[in-house]
């Protein structure tokens, strides 16, 4: 057992889990009548992700769940998040559920309840049908209607045995790396459109928040609804009025456009500051933020690291021409603290930051879930079967700890789930980049539980004895 540290006390219900995702875990892209999604199309794309990697196999979850499900189980987490993917249910993205696909979410759902860990099921982690892509994709309102008929089957199908749900992850990345930076599927570099894409996610949300609640209530059931954001600690690089006016900017991009619509009712007042000419609106109905905007039981947050704001000339000179990224602003690096491997600073007191800032800027705040936190590292300190991840551990508890620090400062955060449980397909940077507690060979696909697993073990153990409750 490493020693690296005590946990931190949290609140004696406080749900420990773990996370995953469909794409990039699942492999088995070809079995059980699954469709193509757009992340098939995007990584068989050369050039597109590093060292050409793609998640055909990926870790083999499709097949090795009951031994995935052993490891959560070892780990004695309450609750373990996973993704559903679309093109599983409904191979071309709309018309009847494809009964294979269901199978599988509902034979995963039976271990985990099984074992007492409660399914935190998020809807949508990027894998969009690729024929719903053929269509238009997010940027017409039409995929909208589509996500809330793909909610309805899976609620009727398995909310007698899952209560929370997550209709999006981190929205942001689907509209932004995908339509406009283009370093996710499906890799484009658009202007307005990119901003269509991130309203019809909203709206998409909303509908089927509608849904999943329309089907708990048909059939006597709970169910708790809500987004995960991937929400930015954004610091000004000097003091100046232009630096801060660039925060501004970057808060709309990254949060507000989220934000305010979920929690307010009403885009953000700047965004023809941020936008200039491309927030021209013209894909807005009425009634659209008030199926936006309906109560949400929990909002997830995914958080990592922080990042610097400067003010910085466009990239593209040509208005007509600019993406709904580039927004005036450059990120310069920390100075003076770690970065991973993903090249990220690592700076916990950011995390206390977020969250409390959040709590004093949105006054009707519901609960909230850390849906993600974790740390990608080399992972060359090995003595056999063994990985003495201690950089991970530190981050880890670090962030954990930045979380107690925000629940005393009155924030009320429920859970924190690890990203992630496995090594596993890390989008554009294929499988050089680890994030799991469990190591995966990719050649054997054997999975090796490192000594942050043992620690977040303990971790969860240790809580549960302190508050005399068994974990
Ligand atoms: C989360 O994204 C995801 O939900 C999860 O699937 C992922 O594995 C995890 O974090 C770790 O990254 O350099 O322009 O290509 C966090 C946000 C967005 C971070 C994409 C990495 C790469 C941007 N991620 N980003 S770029």
């Amino acid at each position: 057992m490493p020693d690296n540290g005590p946990a931190p006390l949290l609140p004696a219900d406080f749900l420990f889990g773990a996370a995953t995702a469909s794409y990039q875990i699942e492999g088995a892209v070809n079995e059980g009548g699954r469709g193509p999604s757009i992340w098939d199309t995007y990584s068989h794309t050369p050039g597109a992700v590093l060292r050409g990697e793609n998640g055909d196999v990926a870790c083999d979850h499709y097949h090795r769940y009951p031994e995935d499900v052993a490891l959560l189980t070892e780990l004695g987490v309450g609750a373990y998040r996973f993704s559903v993917a679309w093109p599983r249910i409904q191979p071309s993205g709309t018309g009847p559920a494809n009964p294979e696909g269901l199978d599988f979410y509902d034979r995963l759902v039976d271990e985990l309840t099984a074992s007492g860990i409660e399914p935190v099921v998020t809807l949508y982690h990027w894998d969009l049908p690729q024929a719903l892509e053929d269509a238009g994709g997010w940027r017409v309102r039409a995929t909208a209607e589509r996500f809330a008929d793909y909610a309805r089957i899976l609620a009727d199908r398995l909310g007698d045995r899952v209560t929370r749900w997550i209709t999006h992850n981190e929205p942001w990345c689907a509209a932004f790396l995908g339509h406009a930076l283009g370093r996710h599927a499906p890799g484009t570099q658009e202007g307005t459109p990119a901003l269509a894409v991130a309203h019809h996610l909203l709206v998409s949300h909303g509908l089927a928040a509608r849904e999943l609640r329309a089907s708990a209530a048909e059939h006597g059931r709970a169910a708790e609804v809500g987004i995960t954001l991937n929400l930015e600690r954004l610091v000004p690089a000097t003091d100046s009025a232009a630096d801060r006016a660039a925060v501004d900017r970057a808060e709309t991009l990254h949060n507000r456009v989220w934000l305010d619509p979920l929690l307010l009712g009403r885009y953000p007042d700047n965004e023809a500051e941020t936008w200039g000419a491309l927030a021209d609106g013209s894909y807005r109905r009425d009634g659209d933020l008030e199926v936006i905007g309906q109560p949400l039981d929990f909002l997830g947050v995914n958080f990592y690291r922080p990042t610097k704001i400067a003010d910085a000339p466009h990239t593209e000179p040509d208005p007509a021409r600019r993406t709904a990224i580039d927004i005036g602003t450059s990120s310069p690096r920390f100075e003076g603290v770690r970065h991973t491997t993903m090249d990220w600073p690592v700076v916990p007191s950011a995390f206390t930051d977020l969250l409390v800032d959040l709590h004093r800027r949105y006054p009707g705040l519901p609960p909230i879930l850390i849906t993600e936190n974790g740390s990608a590292e080399e992972d060359t300190d090995r003595t056999g079967e063994r990985v003495h991840d201690t950089d991970r551990i530190a981050y880890i508890r670090d962030h954990l700890t930045a979380v107690a620090e925000a629940v005393k400062a009155g924030v009320d955060v429920r859970g924190y789930f690890v990203w992630s449980l496995l090594d596993n397909f890390e989008w554009a940077f294929g499988y050089e980049r680890r994030f799991g507690i469990v190591r995966v060979d990719y050649h054997t696909l054997t999975r090796t539980p490192k000594d942050s697993y043992h620690w977040y073990r303990e971790t969860i153990r240790e809580h549960a004895a302190a508050h005399g409750t068994t974990a």
